[in-house]
């Protein structure tokens, strides 16, 4: 249905309901808060957004049991596919990021630590095997990918 995002840098890779924390900022270790996100990996960043966009596949909304309906209707902005009007939580640069499982670092199932070049750190969970499976490849072709540019 946009056929002109298609050769645009900033095309988005995938999206879809995670949860996530942040553990570290800047290097300085930060108290876990885990909560539902809409995630969107696009370009080099990887974007965090409270609620997702209205047109979110149906199917990724049965799996995330945690999103209700979309409270407002929301159109995407151009630039990162997420609801527009609704600014992104926090939003990270991925170039010479670190991607690795997250077991080590949480009891929960289906973990994803990155650590970004300034020292931020995140957590990705999903509790569908094959969902979280997905965010790492799709997350390791975008960091191999910038390694190269
Ligand atoms: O790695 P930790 O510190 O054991 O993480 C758990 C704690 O942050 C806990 O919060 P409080 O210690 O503030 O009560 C969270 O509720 C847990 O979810 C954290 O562990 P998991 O294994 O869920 O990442």
């Amino acid at each position: 249905p946009l056929p002109q995002v298609l050769d645009d840098p900033h095309e988005v890779e995938k999206s879809g309901p995670l949860n996530v924390t942040k553990i570290a900022q800047g290097g300085r270790k930060l108290r876990k808060n885990w909560g539902p996100s809409w995630v969107v990996l696009a370009g080099n960043s990887l974007v965090f957004y409270r609620e997702p966009p209205p047109t979110a596949p149906s199917s990724a909304w049965a799996r995330g049991k945690q999103w209700a309906k979309p409270s407002r209707s929301l159109s995407f902005s151009p630039d990162c596919q997420g609801p527009a009007g609704s600014r992104p939580e926090s939003s990270v640069d991925l170039r010479g990021a670190a991607l690795a499982h997250g077991r080590h670092l949480s009891s929960r199932r289906n973990v994803l630590h990155i650590r970004t070049v300034p020292g931020h750190e995140f957590l990705l969970q999903s509790d569908h095997e094959t969902e979280l499976r997905a965010w790492h490849h799709a997350l390791r072709a975008v960091i191999e990918r910038l390694d190269r540019e």
